[in-house]
């Protein structure tokens, strides 16, 4: 039975519509105290979810919800290693990536936990080699670059977590993390390196996807162009693979290769050997640090009661929003500049997870599923979009993310930044009445364009620093999140079918953009079209 047809989900819509009219306003007034209530905490990860529209009878039926879809065994399942990836027949075990060397989580009757270890020690090995100069290039310089390539699960989740932990790298050398197969992503990375000084890491699971392995060709002729023998690439170039064989196909060494297994999904595998660059950046012990991290909440999550456990708390609040009140996107604004590719990363994270719409039985799901995710470092988004927050006419949900502790203490800006943010959750939640805006002396013809109806809801996270063990709790807080909803909607939140078709797609496309000839096309109009004017275009030469 559709998890829409269960009398959880009935008793959820007759809730809604007890609730219909009712605003933060009445809320706060009816219980003055739901600032201090409607609260949840996980090591020093602080949730505030009071200003959101829920009372303690909606979240009494949430947590019914969940408990109806199986919530508690799916994740036990997640956690023993059951192949609960149905699609691809593969366990989902981003968990095991930190847990500690003691544990037993089998695959298939094996311990994976120390495999994972043995491939940590060689990348930290790997890593401080380069940190200390030891590791050479070719010439017998050490590296002063690191270069990155990979794309989507293989690139969002290393750059997003290098910009995060910034504070925490080695400033001596430069980090790039190229991706798109625009030419102009690989040029524009290398146009300014030293060769002799630097190292290329190919990081793709499959080792087959197109954008990846051409960049990483022309990253390699780059190299042996500028240093002038092919040998250059063994001090060059290391993978990040679970393919062995395309990595010595590539002509990368297999012993320069860091392992991760297909249980490992891109978009969960920056906390494995994906996470290589990181590594180097941050030294071993902060990435460790971080593993600790995410392992505080991956216990969280597996221990703490529903109605006190985070992800579950995010999952729900969103599936309320998302599910019965029809809203469509949910915004993630986190107000710290070196968490300014989380949105991005997160996307990932959360679309291609739950943008499903057939359900773990094969069938058309019959209810909304993973919402539109997207945000932008506070305060920009405040001078941009913010507006449409407060007086458009779409509902969206937002996630507000903040630290107590500067990164760095520089004059006023951490009491401004986050004065900021608590002033957008007040302003969202409570709006500005008709009477306040008239008692300003407002002129009446304006009064009704700066009133604010308020009733936007909020959920803000407070930390006490972004350090490597807060990051790898605030990213295990979102999988796990996004695992909560994939449950509750009884979705695969771990394959990717969409990722995949766009990967096919273009290579039939290609021979016919190349041909020397014009070719014969068999498209419809509208792509013959373009393809058609594209090669006129392409052939015509100059820059207009
Ligand atoms: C992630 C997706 C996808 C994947 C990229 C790169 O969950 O599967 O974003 O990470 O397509 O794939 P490779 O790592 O195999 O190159």
């Amino acid at each position: 039975m559709s998890i829409a047809q269960t009398p959880e989900w009935e008793a959820l819509l007759a809730h809604r519509r007890d609730l219909e009219g009712a605003t933060l306003r009445d809320l706060f007034r009816e219980d003055p105290s739901r600032g201090e209530t409607f609260t949840a905490e996980a090591g020093d990860m602080f949730l505030d979810y009071s200003k959101n529209l829920v009372t303690g009878e909606t979240l009494r039926l949430l947590v019914a919800l969940a408990e109806r879809a199986g919530l508690r065994e799916r994740i036990d399942a997640m956690f023993r290693g059951e192949r609960i990836n149905v699609t691809e027949d593969r366990a989902v075990l981003h968990v095991a990536l930190r847990a500690p060397a003691g544990e037993v989580i089998e695959v298939d009757g094996q311990n994976v936990v120390p495999w994972v270890h043995e491939v940590l020690d060689r990348m930290s090995a790997f890593a401080e080699r380069v940190r200390s100069g030891e590791w050479r290039g070719f010439t017998g310089k050490p590296i002063r670059s690191v270069v990155n390539i990979g794309i989507g699960g293989s690139d969002l989740g290393p750059a997003m977590a290098y910009e995060a932990l910034r504070d925490f790298s080695d400033r001596s050398r430069a980090f790039r993390f190229v991706s798109n197969v625009d030419g102009t992503d690989v040029w524009e990375a290398t146009r300014d390196l030293d060769a002799e000084e630097t190292l290329f890491i190919v990081a793709s699971k499959t080792f087959t996807t197109i954008e990846t392995l051409t960049n990483a060709q022309s990253a390699r002729a780059w190299l042996v162009g500028a240093l002038g023998d092919e040998a250059a690439v063994a001090n060059h170039f290391v993978a990040v693979s679970t393919n062995a064989e395309e990595v010595a196909a590539f002509g990368i060494d297999p012993g320069n290769m860091f392992e991760f297994w297909d249980w490992v999904g891109g978009r969960y595998s920056f906390d494995s050997a994906i996470g290589l660059s990181l590594m180097i950046a941050i030294g071993p012990a902060h990435f460790r640090e971080m593993l600790a991290g995410f392992r505080q909440m991956d216990e969280h999550f597996r221990a703490a009661p529903f109605d006190r456990n985070l992800p579950v708390l995010l999952g729900l609040i969103g599936v309320w929003y998302g599910n019965f009140f029809g809203a469509e996107t949910h915004a993630v604004l986190p107000y710290s500049q070196y968490l300014w590719k989380l949105p991005s990363y997160l996307q990932q994270l959360d679309m291609e997870s739950n943008g499903k719409s057939i359900d773990l039985d094969g069938s058309p799901v019959d209810h909304q599923t993973g919402p539109i995710v997207w945000g932008t470092a506070g305060t920009n988004g405040q001078h941009a979009y913010y507006q449409l927050i407060h007086q458009g006419t779409k509902l969206i949900p937002c996630d507000f993310i903040g630290f107590a502790r500067p990164s760095h203490e520089v004059g006023r800006h951490q009491d401004l930044l986050m004065a900021n943010l608590f002033a957008q959750t007040e302003a969202l939640a409570f709006g500005k009445t008709r009477e306040q805006v008239q008692a300003e002396g407002v002129p009446p013809s304006q009064v009704p364009h700066r009133t604010f109806r308020g009733n936007h809801p909020t959920n803000t996270i407070l930390a006490t620093a972004l350090t490597p063990r807060a990051l790898g709790r605030l990213v295990a807080l979102y999988e796990h999140k996004v695992f909560t909803q994939g449950t509750i909607w009884h979705i695969d939140s771990f394959d990717q079918w969409g990722v995949e078709l766009g990967k096919a797609l273009a290579n039939r496309i290609v021979p016919e953009l190349e041909a020397g000839s014009e070719p014969e096309l068999a498209h419809d109009s509208s792509t013959n079209s373009l393809i058609r004017r594209y090669r006129r275009m392409r052939h015509a030469g100059g820059r207009t």
